[in-house]
């Protein structure tokens, strides 16, 4: 049984970068809706839409204070109607950004929660009595610190994985997990496309034994939210599962199961991370690693469970400045990107501005940041005597605002994305990467992803086809087959700025996608230039 999710290409959208069109410098709905034209022309078929509910903005969205409504400033919830009517009426699917792990600390539930012990909504959190006068125990923040937030009215403390704003469900309260499948459900109802569900692998969490992931009964609850909610219904879910593996992977995405369609696994992520250290601690990303773990994903998950493939997202940094080449040699590379992940097996997700190469931008103050994670890591790295300039430099290579700058549409004041001044700076080099320029090149990034969809949609190899690794290259060089139904194709990609060489063992035919515009042999040996890829036929 086969689901549009699994020939889906996946637009994500991060509302407040992407296009205001009200001037407040803030993007919204109606800008959103301004710009359907243009991802139905890039030719994607769903589209991930980062929180737009109400929300005092703490975490940009992800600390939400009503579920069903929308926030000031993406405007109202007649707007969010139009969006799915017009998506849907471009046979696009709006795919909603579901964060239950947590929600703000002005939603009426924990505002009512904060009076006090004996309150009916207390226990739609974790609270729990200070030990030896301390935190319960030295659950660590992802955005620093304790996980544990002092009240002093109640002499309690709150647990919040995140920010001191986003206090965490208690998922073992049926009433919490009945009122989160009634608002899916009224989600539902508008005509979603479906849900991601935000560190969905933390609702099983057992605090006082300090487990956060993976907890023993996070697969229950799965199972009760897709009986609750959307598992009669043909929409998509994908899981942000960070400590997936293969294995676990399958727990999710296994049809039988009834959970979820996919999850976002990681692995490939944290690469360029020093072992057991933060993202901040850099190291220099192994090409060989790289390789060995999207092939073993790849090829582990069978018919037991389903493949997301991104590079980016909200939260990283943009890999053609993280892993590609983003002066020189950008074009190339972020061709390269491309190719080697589209081809693969697997919904693929694009987000915002990667589609016309669009780069990190870089910072020299903490001032210029917004990131609530980046300054509360910053301040906690001083104090731990990290230098500035070593601090600043982990900002510049991981910090999530390097995705958030404003897309970038045209070479007019702040990229076209608004008439007033922007949330956020805009990437100085908008002038020479924006969506105009992009369109008005038949060679820009923009028309190699347009490309690769068009293969995806054409080709049941690419949906379907076995995967299989070629071992005996240079280390730098990924190559690939993919196998359907007696057809055959090669994915070849040069992952360096060097030269590198590749032998062609077997005729090709048809070249379906290129990076440059030189002939390529027939057979035996191919000299690859710098980023080189490509996608062929083999006879
Ligand atoms: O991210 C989960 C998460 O753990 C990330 O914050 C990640 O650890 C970090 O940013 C490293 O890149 C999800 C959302 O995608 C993120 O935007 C939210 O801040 C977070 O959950 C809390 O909702
Ligand atoms: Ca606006």
């Amino acid at each position: 049984m086969t689901s549009w999710w699994q020939k889906a290409v996946v637009y994500q959208i991060y509302p407040r970068s992407f296009q205001d069109s009200n001037g407040d410098g803030i993007g919204d709905i109606p800008g959103i809706i301004s710009r359907l034209d243009y991802l139905q022309l890039l030719g994607i078929t769903a589209i991930w839409l980062s929180p737009v509910y109400k929300s005092p903005n703490d975490d940009n969205g992800y600390d939400i204070s009503d579920y069903e409504d929308i926030m000031d400033e993406f405007g109202s919830m007649a707007d969010m109607e139009e969006l799915i009517q017009e998506a849907n009426k471009r046979d696009i699917k709006i795919v909603m950004d579901l964060v239950v792990n947590h929600t703000s600390d002005e939603h009426a539930w924990f505002v009512e929660a904060k009076k006090g012990k004996e309150n009916p909504y207390r226990d739609y959190y974790v609270w729990r009595d200070p030990v030896n006068g301390d935190v319960p125990n030295d659950l660590h923040s992802a955005f620093s610190g304790s996980a544990w937030e002092y009240d002093e009215a109640s002499g309690q403390y709150y647990l919040h994985l995140f920010s001191k704003k986003q206090p965490d469900l208690n998922w073992e309260n049926k009433k919490v997990r009945q009122e989160v499948y009634d608002m899916m459900n009224f989600w539902l109802e508008k005509g979603i496309g479906g849900f991601r569900m935000d560190v969905i692998d933390l609702i099983g969490k057992l605090p006082d034994q300090s487990i956060t992931g993976n907890g023993p009964m996070l697969h229950t609850y799965l199972q009760e939210m897709n009986q609750a909610t959307f598992g009669s219904q043909d929409v998509m879910t994908v899981g942000e599962t960070w400590g997936a593996t293969p294995e676990i992977a399958k727990l999710y995405s296994d049809p039988i199961r009834n959970e979820l369609s996919m999850v976002f696994q990681f692995e490939h992520i944290g690469l360029d991370q020093q072992e057991g250290k933060d993202k901040w601690d850099l190291k220099p990303l192994s090409i060989g690693q790289l390789k060995q773990i999207l092939s073993k994903w790849q090829t582990s998950l069978g018919r037991e469970g389903w493949n997301s493939l991104f590079w980016n997202n909200h939260d990283l940094p943009r890999i053609v400045s993280r892993w590609g080449n983003d002066k020189e040699y950008r074009v190339e590379s972020a061709k390269m990107f491309a190719i080697v992940l589209h081809m693969m097996k697997g919904t693929p997700y694009i987000y915002q501005g990667e589609e016309i190469g669009m780069t990190n931008c870089p910072i020299s103050t903490i001032d210029e940041v917004d990131d609530i994670e980046s300054i509360n890591m910053y301040n906690e790295r001083l104090d731990q005597g990290y230098t500035k300039e070593a601090i600043i430099e982990s900002i510049n290579a991981k910090g999530r605002d390097n995705a958030r700058t404003p897309m970038q549409w045209d070479n007019s004041a702040h990229a076209g994305f608004t008439t007033g001044t922007p949330w956020l700076h805009v990437n100085p080099n908008y002038p020479e990467i924006n969506v105009k320029q992009s369109l008005a090149d038949e060679d820009s990034v923009f028309y190699t992803y347009k490309k690769l969809i068009e293969l995806r949609k054409e080709h049941a190899i690419v949906v379907w086809g076995e995967y299989e690794l070629i071992e005996e290259t240079a280390e730098e060089v990924f190559a690939y087959y993919r196998e359907f139904s007696g057809e055959k194709w090669l994915v070849v990609a040069n992952f360096s700025e060097s030269n590198q060489t590749f032998t062609l063992e077997e005729e090709i035919g048809e070249v379906l996608v290129h990076n440059y515009h030189t002939s390529l042999p027939k057979s035996g040996e191919v000299l690859l230039k710098p980023y080189e890829a490509f996608a062929t036929k083999i006879l």
